[in-house]
């Protein structure tokens, strides 16, 4: 029995050191994401055709670039006046026109405070970044906007008559921003064809 326990102690140890060992390794590794992300940026030049000035800036599926992107970068309080960030999907432009966005809309949040997105931007790229959204094939992206009435955040979705997945990110996105205000879904569509669309859903 002794020589049961001393061998087994014995290769606790070694797993240890094994596990020690394996755990250098894979910190030495980046860590992958579930899929690939783009981070956007748009500066408007005054008389200029909306989307002339929207660049795509990096694609990135590691835990490690996210950081530093976001670091150096892509932090809402660092955006010029009527500047937007985004991250969508690699593959998905932040436009109503690209496909995946045609028939969708969005979620909107607002801030009147200076420099109040930071801590909402970070808790959303986070979640999705992490997959932390059921209906995650719904989600497009997540725009930034700095403007002089109120600074914005937008989480952009596929299937605007989807009402039931809508609402069910609706409801998720509040609780990972931690928002308890009403916040409002509007239609693609009828921001094409009128400046203020209208909610189409609340949560
Ligand atoms: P917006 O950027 O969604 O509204 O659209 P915002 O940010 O409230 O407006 P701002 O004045 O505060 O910047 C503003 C306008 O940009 C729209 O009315 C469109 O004319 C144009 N626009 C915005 N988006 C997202 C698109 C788009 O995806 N495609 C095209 N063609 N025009 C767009």
């Amino acid at each position: 029995m002794a020589t049961e326990v001393a061998v087994g102690e014995a290769m606790e140890v070694n797993t240890g050191a094994e596990e020690a060992a394996g755990e250098t390794k894979k910190q030495a590794e980046p860590h992958k994401l579930e899929r690939k992300w783009t981070f956007w940026f748009d500066k408007p030049k005054q008389g200029a055709a909306w989307g002339t000035t929207l660049r795509k800036v990096y694609t990135f599926d590691t835990v490690e670039e996210f950081w530093c992107l976001y670091d150096q970068v892509f932090k809402p309080s660092k955006l010029p006046a009527n500047a937007d960030f985004h991250m969508f999907k690699a593959g998905v432009e932040p436009k109503w026109e690209d496909p995946e966005c045609a028939n969708g809309g969005k979620w909107t949040i607002t801030s009147s405070r200076k420099g109040g997105l930071d801590t909402m931007w970070l808790e959303t790229l986070m979640a999705l970044i992490g997959e932390q959204f059921d209906e995650a094939d719904e989600i497009c992206g997540v725009v930034a906007s700095a403007r002089q009435r109120q600074d914005k955040l937008a989480l952009w979705t596929k299937t605007a008559t989807n009402e039931a997945a809508q609402m069910g990110i609706g409801r998720k996105w509040k609780e990972i921003i931690d928002v308890t205000d009403k916040i409002t879904y509007s239609f693609h569509d009828d921001s094409r064809r009128e400046r203020s669309a209208k909610a189409r859903y609340n949560v």
